[in-house]
């Protein structure tokens, strides 16, 4: 039976970690971080993934503000709102949550937030310096898996990490951040041929593609360590993720549970960043 790894109190950790930062940052700096989030429309997940947000940064003792859009908002006055946010010295980080409406372009909104406040790390930019090795934001969910892997202690140097899923959010970065620790990775996704067999080559096998039970305990290597990115939910409305917990739980050696497992990570995360982005804005002002 495989040990769980706690997300709940993991990510706890780390928003206690930037709560006694803060005051430091305000007594070096002459004020706190600032976290700016919008919302757009009312998708009931996105409204408790962003309240989530708000809270977290209001617990560490950050300024936060959550900005709530009409669904019907423009493009235009998305953009417009994001470059005034832009200019705003006062404001450290700027997050939009997705998914958008179908009539606002991500790639367009994602563009627009300054390359610095961009505490999803998101930017073109900042994905660019992940691959190249250099300072960025990396993105708050796989920064959040990384962060529970070290906390468990596992190995990664010379172990086959297997990612399914290749989204720009998760799937890719993650990978990325694996290749960093010297795993060998294999990227996975809708249209690998016997997912069971490349899942099971996996020591570290992390599933991020939104479908719910589709990783078994069949697929999974005896003792292997097993991360559930999914967010699903079920015909109950009972929150659930990519990974068969019920099956895989038997044969991982950790696993983490949907929800209490990743989910809150990168909420914890988003405040690791908001102070990176703070800290480098005002690093440069000096
Ligand atoms: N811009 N959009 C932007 N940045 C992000 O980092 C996100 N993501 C994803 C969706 N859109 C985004 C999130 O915030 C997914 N996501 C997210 C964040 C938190 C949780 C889930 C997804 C979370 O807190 N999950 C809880 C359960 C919450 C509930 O009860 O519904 C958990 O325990 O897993």
């Amino acid at each position: 039976m495989g040990n769980i790894i706690d997300g709940k109190a993991l990510s706890q950790a780390v928003k206690d970690e930037v709560r006694d930062e803060v005051p430091q940052l305000e007594a070096k700096y002459g004020r706190k971080p600032c976290l700016v989030v919008i919302i757009v429309g009312e998708n009931p997940a996105s409204q408790v993934y962003v309240r989530n947000k708000v809270k977290a940064a209001a617990y560490t003792g950050m300024g936060s503000e959550l900005i709530e859009l009409p669904a019907d908002i423009s493009e235009e006055a998305l953009l417009a709102k994001i470059r005034q946010l832009n200019e705003d010295p006062a404001v450290d980080g700027i997050l939009v949550q997705l998914p958008l409406p179908k009539h606002i372009d991500e790639e367009k909104v994602i563009d627009t937030i300054a390359r610095e406040k961009d505490v999803d790390g998101f930017h073109p930019g900042n994905v660019a310096n992940l691959w190249l090795g250099k300072d960025c934001i990396v993105p708050c969910t796989p920064a959040g898996v990384m962060r529970m892997l070290d906390t468990i202690g596992v190995e990664l140097k010379g172990k086959n990490a297997v990612v399914v899923g290749r989204s720009n959010i998760v799937g890719k970065p993650m990978a990325k951040l694996l290749l960093d620790r010297h795993a060998t990775v294999t990227i996975a996704h809708s249209r690998t041929a016997d997912l069971g067999a490349v899942c099971r080559t996996a020591d570290v096998l992390v599933v991020a593609v939104g479908k719910a039970g589709l990783v078994t305990g069949d697929m999974v290597k005896p003792g292997a360590v097993v991360i559930d990115v999914g967010m699903n939910r079920n015909a109950e409305g009972k929150l659930c993720g990519d990974v068969d917990y019920a099956s895989a739980s038997q044969v991982a050696s950790w696993i983490t549970p949907v929800p209490g497992g990743v989910g809150p990570m990168t909420i914890a995360m988003l405040m690791k960043n908001t102070i990176h982005c703070f800290v480098s804005r005002m690093e440069k002002k000096a």
